[in-house]
């Protein structure tokens, strides 16, 4: 019952970049954390990526629709398996209509709104994601970003460098994130998840899931 006694309203925390709290219901939070485990499996399944610098980041991921590996998309888990991308499902592009038509009010962007990439990333207790911002996508259309599991800190800068003035912002499981418009290419990252946050009932035991949704333009 904390949700009743610390209130988390919707917010707009820059031009286009609107947090809506609470978005999905606790069923559609688990059918999410069902399909991401079923997406997870091989072939072209979660997977650690390594940066071109010798490192490797703390989150694992899988994509639907459009294999993500630095700084490319294509159609194959090329840094994986080499498998064909699982198919970016229907239900999940009309998911990704509802959630702009929730944040921007508006029903003509909402319908023009073609998501054809999902990122899915699994962060552990230690995962963290550094500061950087989304541009291997042609299209300029809105990110939509759903949380599950544990809450995280989501840091939001601004688009000239990675470092201040940011917000952070604390992203719970059910809360939506639309980053469109001039906050398209601001730079983010999560410091860091606060590990037993999450609703074990939702079928995550530990560790933090986001989804991504994103048009490629490609
Ligand atoms: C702002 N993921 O996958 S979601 C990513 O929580 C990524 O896993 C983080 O950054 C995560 O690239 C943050 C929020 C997010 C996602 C994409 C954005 C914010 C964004 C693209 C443009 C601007
Ligand atoms: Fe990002």
């Amino acid at each position: 019952m904390t949700d009743a006694l610390l209130p988390r309203p919707r917010r707009e925390i820059a031009p286009g970049a609107v947090h809506v709290p609470g978005w999905l219901s606790r069923d559609q939070q688990r059918a999410l954390i069902t399909a991401c485990r079923e997406w997870a499996k091989p072939p072209a399944g979660l997977r650690s990526t390594k940066l071109p610098g010798g490192g490797v980041m703390s989150v694992r991921t899988v994509c639907l629709g459009w294999h993500w590996a630095p700084y490319r998309y294509s159609r194959t888990a090329d840094d994986n398996d080499g498998a064909p991308v699982k198919p970016f499902p229907d239900w999940l592009a009309e998911l990704g209509r509802n959630a702009v038509a929730e944040a921007y009010h508006d029903p003509e962007q909402a319908r023009r709104y073609a998501p054809d990439i999902a990122l899915i990333n699994y962060y552990d207790r230690n995962a963290r994601m550094g500061m950087h911002v989304d541009k291997d996508e042609r299209s300029r259309a809105p990110v939509v970003s759903l949380s599950l599991g544990d809450t995280c800190v989501f840091r939001f800068g601004n688009t000239r460098n990675r470092n201040r003035p940011w917000t952070d912002v604390e992203l719970a499981s059910g809360d939506l994130f639309v980053f469109g418009g001039e906050s398209r290419l601001a730079y983010h990252g999560v410091p860091r998840t606060l590990p037993g946050t999450g609703d074990p009932e939702l079928g995550l035991a530990e560790g933090r899931l986001n989804l991504t949704l994103r048009e490629s333009g490609l």
